[in-house]
């Protein structure tokens, strides 16, 4: 297969790549496009050239995998120079999603246009990188130089309208994006060239106090990851330099995070969410038909399942105890929905039509025709097999029956319907509807085409699904038991909660232990103790200091008070003498010896606890691969991403 091709149509060269699946720029591209400059600069039968590409994408970047080997030439920055160069106007015509390179390669395009549904990024922050072929400089001379400031730190890619509003396309396809791009071309066609990107000013530069405020806003956000602080830099350097002073000036930047261990965490956390749900048992099996599900519970967490599942295109219906309960449940999801027309993520009437894809019923017999039931109610074993008799009563033979459990044993849930081999974990983080990852556990009878029903559920809902066995906690749930556990005994030995947070936020998490338990509420954690407590070893030391603030009614910031204080409402959490005084009775009692934690101690302790957990949970079988334990944790439990996960930063020392 020859990855980049050319036709010529009444004076006009389609130069079409052809790299599935997603375009990248390897090497093959690269040299292609090359070549493609010089054969149409030197045709006198060519009068433009539309750049396309093949498949679902335009280019959707440098090929990552090629990152940290030896650079084939030609470079993808040269070979945007040469693009822009050319003797003929090229115009790119964009479909699917132009980014990071991708985009570049249009940037060097004298002319963008772009079908309505294409996004334009520059996702390269997310790798720990800035743009490397011109996108810090070429951008700020197209778009206004906040605008490029934003797309750089941010990695957020743009839909057409905005980029046609922002002068990033020059033009939206009305119809056939390919047909249209020739149309273009054949009216740019023997014009002028205009004035290269990189040999412009920039837009709109802002003054230095304006620059200051929105500099300020993004490095606000980077958490430490050092490629968001360097592409504010980038962008303002290519501001302040003339554009081949700021090219060389972004290529040392590129090499130097390339270099940056912070980069090489993100390739590999980039990697492991797209290994993690590979799973050898589900290759070539069928789903089973996915159209309309149930949900059993409209708390937040059902409420949060419905609204993902609706988004999905999905019917749903909710099931509640009583109208009252039901009542509550289905405004949740209303709620919900409004909250988003208010975010402009979607329109009224798309609210409105997915509204009406959503029915309630307090009765279970409304489940009849379900091909999949998600039953999110307290955890409690005693209440998941009563609500699962009831689905084995009323639901069709082949319906896919799932718990949401987060702590119980889902083989015993399995057991107690007539064929275990339907029932499947299926457990979502709150806010469902927002929260990326979702854990799919397997119990032992699990059959296969249940669980390819679970991914394809997962891949509908764009969720990053990552298989788990069972066992109390699966896989990020019962790390997490192992580092609160560690994080407890430091605050009984001198740690103040204040600390170990200030701790983990400065490594990147965006809370702390304490303040998550608070914002989570410290109820179910105590109820899952108390259910742990009749098996756990009396000779494992334990820490009575949370079941101390539970007895007295303090379950975090919805009683206004848990391991901090929150006055009046507030969010922001206060150290509460209160607390501080059970910590030191505590350590009293268990004849500890309190000292001071530096934050780098506490961060070691913290990993060292996750990081053998996860080695337990591996050397169990509960999680296919480190990698998914870091998938896992980065995104169910705030671990900073550019650290890796705990398994890789473990190995990093
Ligand atoms: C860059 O451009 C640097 C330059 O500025 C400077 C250079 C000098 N390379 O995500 P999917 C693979 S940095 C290699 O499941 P989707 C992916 O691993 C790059 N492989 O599909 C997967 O493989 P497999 C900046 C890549 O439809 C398969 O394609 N660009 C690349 O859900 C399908 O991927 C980015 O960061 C790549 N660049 O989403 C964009 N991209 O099937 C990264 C994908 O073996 N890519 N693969 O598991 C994405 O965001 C998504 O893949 C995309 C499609 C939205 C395009």
């Amino acid at each position: 297969m020859t990855a980049v091709t050319i036709e010529i149509e009444n004076e006009i060269a389609i130069v079409t790549v052809d790299n599935p699946p997603v375009n990248a720029l390897g090497h093959a591209v690269r040299v292609g496009l090359a070549e493609a400059v010089a054969k149409t600069d030197a045709n006198d039968a060519v009068q433009a050239v539309v750049l396309i590409a093949a498949g679902r994408t335009f280019m959707a970047g440098a090929d990552i995998s090629e990152f940290g080997k030896p650079l084939a030439e030609p470079g993808l920055p040269d070979v945007v120079l040469m693009i822009e160069g050319a003797r003929k106007p090229w115009v790119a015509a964009i479909h699917g999603t132009a980014l990071g390179g991708g985009l570049e390669v249009a940037l060097g395009c004298h002319y963008r246009v772009v079908d309505p549904k294409a996004k334009l990024g520059v996702p390269e922050v997310h790798l720990g990188l800035i743009p490397g072929a011109g996108g810090t400089v070429r951008l700020p001379r197209v778009v206004p130089v906040a605008k490029a400031a934003e797309m750089v730190a941010t990695g957020k890619p743009i839909g057409a309208k905005d980029a046609a509003a922002c002068g990033l396309a020059n033009a939206v396809a009305k119809g056939d994006l390919r047909a249209d791009a020739v149309t273009f071309a054949q009216e740019i066609a023997g014009k002028d060239l205009p004035v290269a990107l990189v040999d412009r000013d920039p837009v709109a530069p802002l003054d230095p106090e304006a620059w200051g405020t929105v500099a300020g806003k993004l490095v606000a956000k980077a958490r430490g990851q050092n490629s968001v602080i360097r592409g504010v830099d980038a962008v303002a350097d290519a501001v302040r330099l003339d554009g081949p002073a700021a090219l060389e000036n972004e290529r040392a930047i590129f090499i130097e995070l390339m270099e940056d261990p912070q980069s090489a965490a993100l390739r590999h956390v980039f990697f492991a969410e797209r290994s993690v749900s590979k799973v050898a048992a589900i290759k070539g099996v069928a789903p089973r038909d996915l159209r309309h599900v149930g949900v059993i519970g409209g708390g937040t967490m059902g409420a949060g399942i419905c609204v993902a599942l609706l988004l999905a295109g999905l019917s749903v219906t909710m099931i509640e105890r009583d109208n009252d309960a039901l009542a509550a449940g289905q405004k949740r999801v209303a709620d919900t929905l409004s909250a988003s027309v208010k975010r402009g993520l979607i329109s009224e009437d798309k609210r409105t039509a997915l509204l009406g894809m959503f029915v309630g019923d307090f009765v279970y017999d409304a489940l009849d025709t379900v091909d999949l039931v998600i039953e999110a109610v307290f955890e409690d074993m005693d209440v998941k097999k009563q609500v699962f008799a009831e689905l084995d009563r009323v639901t069709k033979p082949e319906a896919v029956l799932a718990t949401n459990t987060s702590y119980l044993d889902v083989n015993e849930i399995a057991a107690s319907v007539k064929d275990p081999s339907r029932v499947i974990g299926l457990h979502f983080f709150s806010p469902a509807h927002v929260m990326k990852l979702l854990e799919i556990v397997r119990p032992d009878e699990l059959a296969d085409d249940v669980l390819a029903t679970g991914f394809a559920l997962g891949k509908m809902l764009r969720k990053i699904s990552v298989p788990a066995g069972v066992c109390d906690g699966f896989i990020g749930n019962r790390i997490l038991t192992a580092y609160r556990r560690e994080c407890d005994y430091m605050v009984e030995d001198g740690a103040a909660p204040e600390e170990v947070d200030a701790a983990m936020k400065a490594y990147g998490f965006p809370m702390g232990i304490f303040a998550m338990q608070d914002m989570a509420g410290l109820d179910i954690g105590w109820a899952a103790r108390k259910r742990r407590a009749p098996t756990r070893d009396p000779n494992e030391r334990y820490v009575r200091i949370a079941d101390r603030i539970c007895e007295l009614g303090r379950f975090g910031q919805k009683t206004g008070s848990g391991w901090f204080n929150y006055p009046d409402g507030s969010r922001r959490g206060e150290p509460d003498p209160i607390v501080e005084a059970i910590i030191i009775e505590e350590a009293a009692a268990s004849g500890v010896t309190r000292r001071s934690f530096s934050a780098e101690e506490i961060i070691e302790r913290i990993l060292g606890a996750m990081v053998s957990e996860g080695e337990a949970i591996l050397a169990e079988g509960i999680a296919q691969s480190a990698e998914a334990i870091d998938v896992v944790m980065i995104n169910g439990y705030g671990f900073p991403r550019h650290k890796g996960g705990p398994m890789f930063a473990a190995k990093q020392g």
